[in-house]
């Protein structure tokens, strides 16, 4: 099972732009306890290359686009962000790596939990090994 799913949120919009809401219960399936964001990634560059024991996120590529390639020990999926109303909710144990950033994008997180380095598993094979054992 690949533990992801997408959430569209519609736009509010006006002949003066487009605004999108995340609220509460409504559309939060966790509690967000950081925000942070990537941007000025070069095209070529690929960054996560790790799993998460724990953590959740909604990812969220406002302006530009990039793809998330997402990897359960068995199979694989690319989701491609690409619209800021297009949100990806990863669950824990998911291999991630991120890739073909266009210039302009800004990727932007929600995460369930503070930063904790001991929450990464940053090795591939020690990836598949916990994925393997049925910690999940
Ligand atoms: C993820 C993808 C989408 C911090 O000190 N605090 C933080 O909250 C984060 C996220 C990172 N860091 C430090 C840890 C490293 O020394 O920033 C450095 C770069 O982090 P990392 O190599 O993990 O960056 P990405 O872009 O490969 O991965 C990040 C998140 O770590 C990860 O959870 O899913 O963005």
């Amino acid at each position: 099972m690949m533990n992801y799913s997408i959430i569209q949120i519609p736009s509010i919009s006006s002949e003066t732009g487009c605004l999108f809401v995340l609220e509460k219960q409504e559309r939060l399936p966790f509690e967000i306890k950081r925000v942070y964001y990537i941007t000025n990634v070069k095209n070529d560059a690929q960054r996560g290359n790790h799993a998460h024991k724990q953590l959740k996120q909604l990812m969220i590529c406002l302006g530009g686009s990039c793809d998330i390639v997402l990897d359960n020990g068995v199979s694989r999926t690319t989701i491609t962000l690409d619209m800021p109303g297009k949100i990806l909710y990863i669950q824990p144990c998911l291999w991630r790596e991120i890739k073909n950033f266009t210039e302009n994008a800004t990727l932007m997180v929600f995460a369930s939990e503070e930063y904790d380095e001991n929450d990464y598993i940053r090795d591939y094979e020690e990836f598949k090994k916990y994925v393997g054992q049925g910690i999940i």
